[in-house]
């Protein structure tokens, strides 16, 4: 089953955005698999977000993303990368559509609330930079089917 890391920034934490979020992709029907609060070191930062290191919005985006804590998640189901990246929507919340975290929650692009893996590869990569394999757990929905 596909994986996603999921972030939400200091922005979305600080303004009580965590629940509203986790309750999005946990009503679209996705699993999360792992979850923590963390400040992010520069030195995090700076790999995590490496494929922008030349460009010009690059020393605003890490001083932004190790200012206050950030939560860290990781999310399971079918299609999860491409379909977390829609929930977001774009990277520019005044592009962002209605509905979307982005365009419902954010105002400008330096401080867009939200986090998604845009490949498998960057999924791949940014999950083994977050978490280590005991920090996620691997399960089935099995007691819901009593309860629905
Ligand atoms: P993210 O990596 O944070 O999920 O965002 P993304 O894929 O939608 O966008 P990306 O191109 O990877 O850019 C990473 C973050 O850099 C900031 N940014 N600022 N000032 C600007 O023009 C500009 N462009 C990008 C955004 O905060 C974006 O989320
Ligand atoms: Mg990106």
């Amino acid at each position: 089953m596909e994986r996603t890391f999921l972030m939400v920034k200091p922005d979305g934490v600080e303004r009580s955005l965590i629940g509203e979020i986790v309750s999005r992709f946990e009503k679209k029907g996705f699993t999360l698999v792992g979850a923590k609060m963390l400040a992010v070191s520069k030195e995090l930062a700076e790999t995590h977000y490496g494929e922008h290191k030349e460009r010009p919005f690059f020393n605003n985006l890490v001083s932004f993303i190790t200012s206050s804590p950030v939560f860290a998640m990781v999310w399971e189901g079918e299609n999860v990368i491409a379909e977390a990246r829609k929930m977001m929507g774009k990277t520019n919340p005044e592009e962002a559509q209605p509905g979307t975290i982005r365009g419902d929650f954010g105002v400008i692009v330096s401080m867009n609330i939200i986090h998604g893996s845009d490949s498998s590869e960057s999924a791949k990569r940014e999950i083994e930079l977050f978490f280590k394999d005991e920090e996620l757990v691997s399960y089935e929905k099995t007691i819901s089917k009593w309860v629905q």
